[in-house]
């Protein structure tokens, strides 16, 4: 098995520096940023996208004859004879659901048996299983995206407003929709009501497929051969260049990057761990700010920030790669995000992550008892000495 291991400029940085202050000792940091790729195997066909059976994952052979299964270690075997296209998805049965130049087949590796699932010509490009709306969705290399009932029954679920060749489309855990254009422009359709869709940005470069990291970021293949990494803000970096012709397809599954290129390969690429918040303690105080709340999660290692409805933290210690200890910074009454910013990205915004600003805290009644108690007292001695000053 061929190793090629592409480490970022900040890893090598971080790396060497970590070297220097071990005093020679090559320890590297948890922090370090890299992806290492591996050639699994190459294939008798450029293959499409992936889909994983158990262990190991199914993918087309494009214009091929079958599709094939390949182990973690690389060993392929073709196990169903039909021609199938680009896009591959598990099923809301557990079948797998591949496009085709006549509609979308549904294939049983068990039986090795396969049968038209929906006719429909033009549908050769990315499909998905939605659990939410219970559809498959289909791109179209063009301004439309299908659905398909789990009875095979087509329509139209999506048309752009603008000009698009839709090619990939899968779906986020909120359920909204990610999608890619051939033309390298990303958009996310919202998919509760009406469909609506927002550009995220675009890449220069042929594009075929998209996928999405833990926290929010995305991963574009180029026909170039180069991933483009893009936040949910549109910015773009380069997230790992794999050798050969250029990227087709490619699938996040049990925690590998699965790319194929046109010259038959298929590689794994190792993808950073995610930077996650799962609690906040307190998870309200004053609007004033300046006392600590401890932050739970995971990935903290290396933290460059943390900032409090976007507000940076007055002060912040990294206890552990799972906990941060935070000096809430001044902000206005009500909820807001706290987000921790690694090597890694920015962790995804979600409900485990709120803050809420309180005003600041009035006397309670025992409170209120206390202070009354003390101006009487305070009172009493003033009479006292008043007394004592008449007396001389
Ligand atoms: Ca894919
Ligand atoms: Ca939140």
């Amino acid at each position: 098995m061929k190793i090629i291991t592409a480490v970022r400029a900040l890893g090598v940085r971080a790396y060497l520096q970590a070297a220097i202050l071990a005093g020679g000792l090559l320890l590297a940091p948890a922090s370090v940023s890299a992806q290492t790729v591996s050639l699994l195997t190459t294939a008798p066909a450029t293959v499409g996208d992936f889909a994983p059976l158990g262990a190991d994952v199914l993918t087309p052979g494009y214009y091929g004859t079958a599709v094939y299964r390949v182990t973690p270690g690389g060993a392929l075997t073709a196990v169903g004879a039909f021609t199938a296209e680009r896009g591959v998805t598990v099923g809301h049965d557990g079948a797998f659901y591949f496009t085709t130049v006549e509609g979308v087949r549904r294939f049983v590796p068990a039986s090795g048996s396969s049968s038209l699932f929906a006719s429909r010509t033009g549908v050769q490009t990315g499909i998905t299983y939605h659990p939410g709306l219970n559809v498959y969705l289909v791109a179209t290399q063009s301004n439309a995206i299908l659905q398909i009932s789990t009875s095979g029954v087509v329509s139209t679920y999506f048309n752009s407003p603008v000009t698009r060749a839709f090619e990939s489309v899968n779906v986020a855990p909120n359920g909204d929709l990610y999608v890619v254009s051939h033309t390298g422009e990303v958009d996310v359709i919202t998919t509760t009501g009406a469909p609506a869709m927002t550009p995220v940005g675009r890449v220069i470069d042929g594009t075929y497929d998209i996928e999405r990291l833990g926290n929010g970021d995305y991963l574009i293949a180029g026909t170039s051969g180069r991933i483009t990494r893009m936040t949910p803000a549109g910015v773009q970096s380069t997230f790992v260049t794999i050798p050969g012709s250029g990227l087709f397809r490619m699938q996040l599954i049990n925690g590998l990057l699965y790319v194929g290129t046109f010259d038959n390969r298929i590689y794994t690429v190792t993808v950073p761990p995610t930077t996650t918040i799962t609690g906040v303690s307190p998870a309200s105080g004053p609007n004033g700010g300046g006392y600590p709340v401890v932050i739970t999660g995971t990935n903290f290692t290396g933290a460059t920030a943390v900032t409090f409805g976007g507000v940076a933290a007055a002060s912040y210690t990294v206890n552990s790669a799972t906990q941060i200890t935070a000096t809430v910074p001044a902000g206005t009454i009500g909820p807001v995000d706290i987000a921790v910013t690694t090597p890694q990205g920015t962790s995804p915004n979600t409900a485990a992550d709120d803050f809420t600003y309180a005003p600041a805290p009035v006397p309670t009644l025992s409170e209120w008892a206390m202070i009354l108690f003390t101006l009487t007292l305070a009172g009493g001695a003033a009479m006292i000495v008043q007394r004592r000053r008449m007396t001389l």
